[in-house]
């Protein structure tokens, strides 16, 4: 059974409760809920986990059992060479995952330096990305 860690960064745990016009009212939570409801049926386990700074982030990366990350690193995904570089020491195939379009944004969120390491990046769905992400990772692993 394939085992899947879904990382979030900096921010996200205010998800639903400040600025809903850009990130929607759904919380992180809510969005748990949604991937332990598709993981059932995609017959995968994973590991859910959050964090505001970026070495425990990292932490996450080099520690975790998962064969395979749904990662949003939030606004590290424009800024953190160390975070593309862990990815890169532990040879897992990553998923990286916006909430919003980050090419309907503003300029500095084009970059991104997860999508160097990626094999896929989902972004502009909300929180529907999540389960499919997951779907998307369960899959990439079965190949
Ligand atoms: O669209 C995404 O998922 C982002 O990764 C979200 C980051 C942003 O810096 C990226 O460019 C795109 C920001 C997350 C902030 O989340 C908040 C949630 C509620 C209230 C305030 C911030």
């Amino acid at each position: 059974m394939s085992h899947i860690l879904i990382l979030n960064g900096p921010n996200l745990n205010l998800l639903g409760t400040r600025q809903p016009e850009t990130y929607g009212t759904i919380t992180l939570k809510d969005i748990e809920a949604l991937c332990a409801h598709e993981a059932k049926s995609l017959g995968v386990t994973y590991e859910f986990e959050q964090s505001n700074h970026e070495g425990t982030l990292i932490d996450f990366i080099h520690n975790t059992k998962a064969e395979g990350i749904v990662l949003n690193a939030g606004a590290y995904t424009h800024t953190s060479i160390a975070i593309m570089d862990a990815i890169t020491s532990v040879n897992k195939p990553v998923l990286e995952l916006h909430l919003s379009n980050i090419h309907q944004r503003e300029a500095f969120r084009h970059h991104s330096y997860i999508s160097n390491v990626a094999f896929a990046m989902i972004c502009g769905l909300g929180a529907s990305g999540y389960p499919l992400a997951l779907r998307a990772m369960a899959g990439h692993l079965a190949l």
